[in-house]
């Protein structure tokens, strides 16, 4: 997987970057770049946003540069790139980021992501270089940074070696082999705590009621949500 992400703050993801899974999946060859927009803008003081035409408080990210940056990343028009390649604006009104999107993105070659800030993307832009709009959830962050980082942890994640263990990512919360449903209870010793007792069936050593056990769970927690 190679993803590039375009946004103003490229600082961030030094952090997101210097993570032990993440630094695995760069180790495997993966790579997680960001870039400026800023840095290709072609105009002065390199500005990228603008007023709203209109009116209306904030500022809107200007489609000009937005075709600069991914012109002097790609060499191409943006209009040609999204044909080839998941181009993938952060807005709080786009797709709503699930376990399903996640593994739909985590196969694909190359992503891009493109972090809005303000009031968010000149509609151009997501109509003519985008191929997806994603949303982590319907609240509004102040800008596309965190939730790109939300979007490449749910992928990244799921790419074999780069959990120690490649068993975690498969049967886990709203996993399709857990059937969409959230995860059964784990424990660990000690095996009492306050006489707080781990259920006997865990201690058993008999996998297949163990794992009748989890399912059970699982589907409870489907039917009655956890407060
Ligand atoms: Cl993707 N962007 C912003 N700015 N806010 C959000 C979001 C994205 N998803 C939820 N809130």
């Amino acid at each position: 997987m190679r993803a590039d992400v375009f946004t103003l703050f490229p600082q961030w993801f030094e952090w997101f970057r210097s993570q032990r899974h993440v630094q695995n999946a760069l180790a495997l060859g993966h790579t997680v770049d960001a870039f400026d927009f800023r840095t290709a803008t072609p105009l002065k003081w390199g500005q990228v946003d603008d007023t709203p035409f209109g009116g209306g408080a904030g500022m809107v990210l200007r489609v000009d540069t937005m075709e600069a940056a991914l012109r002097e990343r790609y060499g191409e028009d943006p209009v040609a790139l999204k044909s080839h390649r998941r181009v993938i604006a952060l807005t709080p009104a786009g797709r709503l980021l699930d376990d399903a999107l996640a593994s739909e993105l985590a196969a694909e070659e190359e992503i891009t992501l493109l972090c809005g800030r303000y009031e968010g993307f000149d509609e151009r832009i997501l109509e003519h270089f985008v191929s997806d709009q994603v949303s982590i959830g319907r609240y509004v962050l102040a800008g596309g940074e965190l939730a790109a980082m939300v979007v490449l942890d749910t992928m990244l994640r799921k790419l074999p070696g780069v959990l120690g263990d490649d068993e975690s990512a498969v049967e886990e919360s709203f996993s399709e082999a857990l059937e969409g449903a959230p995860e059964y209870p784990h424990y660990t010793r000690p095996a009492e705590w306050r006489g707080w007792a781990v259920p006997d069936v865990l201690l058993s050593g008999h996998h297949a009621r163990v794992d009748e056990w989890r399912r059970a769970q699982s589907r409870l927690r489907a039917e009655r949500p956890l407060p």
